[in-house]
């Protein structure tokens, strides 16, 4: 996702010109939790996806691990200005999990064990660009960073990816998720600087 301009000679760091706006690279991984770490175990764990129409699925650990396993490389950025370039994980593409659903409702709230929330258009989990990992760096996702699994929506700042996710409700209007209610920008598109609305 980084873009490399050609001619670009900066201070020595690696793709520094593929930084969105105002963002500074990090090398190690900060965590961000704006309450205690949720301990799940694999056997307690469900992933939901409730449409508009009122019908729930559900995924188990094990349904969640018998699906097609994508491995993204992508880069990351939180709205607190750190980015980190290449990160690898490992897990499931929302398309595999949405193609299993009718529904044509244009707007999604991600909740998670915890009760964190991120309201995502369905638009940003399609055609490749979110996953529900359950991987980081080739091994299993620590607590702290969302383990056993968390949504991944590396295009949009990094708030929008729930750790310890639990369900996807699916909605016909759009609203505001935890850090949107406290004035985070409805979408948080990097490249564009949503931060605050
Ligand atoms: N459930 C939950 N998910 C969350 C958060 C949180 O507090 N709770 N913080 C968000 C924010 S603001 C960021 S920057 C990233 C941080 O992920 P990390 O701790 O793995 O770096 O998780 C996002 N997902
Ligand atoms: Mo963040």
């Amino acid at each position: 996702m980084g873009i490399i301009t050609p001619g670009f000679f900066g201070r020595g760091r690696k793709a520094a010109a593929g930084l969105p706006p105002g963002q500074h690279l990090t090398e190690d991984f900060p965590v961000l939790s704006a309450g205690p770490t949720p301990r799940i175990r694999e056997d307690d764990w469900e992933f939901t996806i409730a449409t508009e129409h009122g019908v729930t699925h559900r995924w188990s650990w094990a349904e969640f691990m018998a699906l097609p396993q994508e491995e993204p490389t992508v880069d990351i950025h939180c709205v607190t200005s750190w980015s980190k370039l290449g990160t690898g994980w490992r897990g499931v593409s929302l398309d595999t999990f949405l193609d299993q659903v009718e529904s044509s409702a244009e707007y999604s709230m991600a909740h998670s064990y915890g009760g964190y929330t991120t309201n995502v258009p369905v638009a940003d989990l399609r055609d490749g660009k979110a996953w529900v990992v359950h991987e980081f760096d080739g091994k299993p996702l620590a607590p702290e960073h969302g383990g056993p699994a968390r949504l991944l929506v590396p295009h949009l700042y990094f708030w929008k990816s729930a750790k310890w996710l639990r369900s996807l409700e699916l909605i016909r209007q759009d609203a505001p998720g935890f850090w949107e209610s406290n004035g985070y920008h409805l979408r948080g598109d990097p490249w564009r600087e949503e931060r605050y609305w």
